[in-house]
């Protein structure tokens, strides 16, 4: 039933209304994708190019990347491991620090006004801190598990290691609305860490190298982008591509991982037209 009012929705909407919301006529790393039409259409699948390489705490366990006003800002996991960052992007260093309490595993972050927002794992707990001092400001319960962050400047919006991307009030962090993320009428599983980019979500999708670009308004998967073959020494099968940042000023975007000495800004690379691929 889910899936047919799923289908229902698309087919009301106009063929270029996603294209519609990204802006145009300026250059960007982010070329926009439509989304497939027909649903069960071949969804495209990009390659990226590394623009810069930046170096990355070795010991970073990374479960949340954003950056704002010229600063990475980083969440870590791992009980007695677990930690907020803010990073300076060119040498990696780490400016400030704050590091929680040994029962929590941080997860996933975001910035919106002059708050950031920190989700634990298993922990049901979100906390708030002040964006300038790490201060904790107030904090937030939730059901179940909390894996991705971001935000599209009016809402949360949070992945939970499902196929479910909630949306969330920032004052209350109360239920908005849920999607159900699709590619091909497939569920997606697994999404994780989080982007917010020219009105899409992007996730990367847990123990794979593919990350999904995702319709806001009906979960499809616009686009895929295939991140294997990244330069990152001694990486192990637990040291997984986790994080994905924006400068949104100057359209840049950064990937890294967990325990990765590196950070890579990227540009995307249009597929191939017979470049094709159903799922990660
Ligand atoms: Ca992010």
């Amino acid at each position: 039933m889910m899936l047919t009012a799923v289908w229902g929705l698309q087919a009301c909407q106009p063929t270029n209304e996603t294209a519609a919301s990204t802006p145009s006529g300026q250059p960007s790393a982010v070329p926009s994708a439509e989304t497939p039409s027909p649903p069960n259409a071949p969804i495209p699948v990009y390659r990226y190019r590394i623009v810069n390489t930046f170096p990355h705490d070795k010991n970073a366990f990374t479960q949340g990347l954003e950056y704002h006003n010229g600063y990475l800002y980083e969440s870590t996991g791992l009980k007695g491991e677990s930690s907020l960052r803010k990073v300076e992007l060119r040498t990696g260093r780490v400016l400030r620090i704050h590091r929680l309490a040994p029962e929590y595993f941080g997860e996933g972050i975001t910035i919106l006004g002059d708050r950031i927002y920190q989700l634990t794992w298993q922990n049901g707990i979100c906390f708030v801190y002040d964006l300038n001092t790490f201060r904790q400001i107030t904090q937030f319960r939730y059901y179940g598990e909390g894996w991705g962050l971001t935000n599209d400047g009016k809402h949360l919006i949070m992945s939970d290691g499902s196929d479910t991307i909630t949306f969330r009030d920032p004052e209350t962090f109360a239920e908005v609305r849920k999607i159900r993320v699709r590619a091909n009428g497939k569920p997606v599983e697994m999404l994780n860490e989080l982007e917010y980019i020219e009105g899409e979500i992007w996730a990367n999708i847990w123990y794979s190298d593919m990350i999904a670009r995702i319709d806001p308004q009906t979960g499809f998967v616009k686009a895929w982008i295939d991140m294997e073959g990244l330069p990152v020494p001694d990486r192990t099968s637990e040291d997984v591509l986790n994080g994905i940042a924006y400068d949104r000023q100057n359209k840049r975007i950064f990937v890294t991982g967990k325990r990765w000495s590196k950070l890579f800004e990227i540009e995307l690379v249009p597929p191939e037209t017979s470049s094709r691929k159903e799922q990660p």
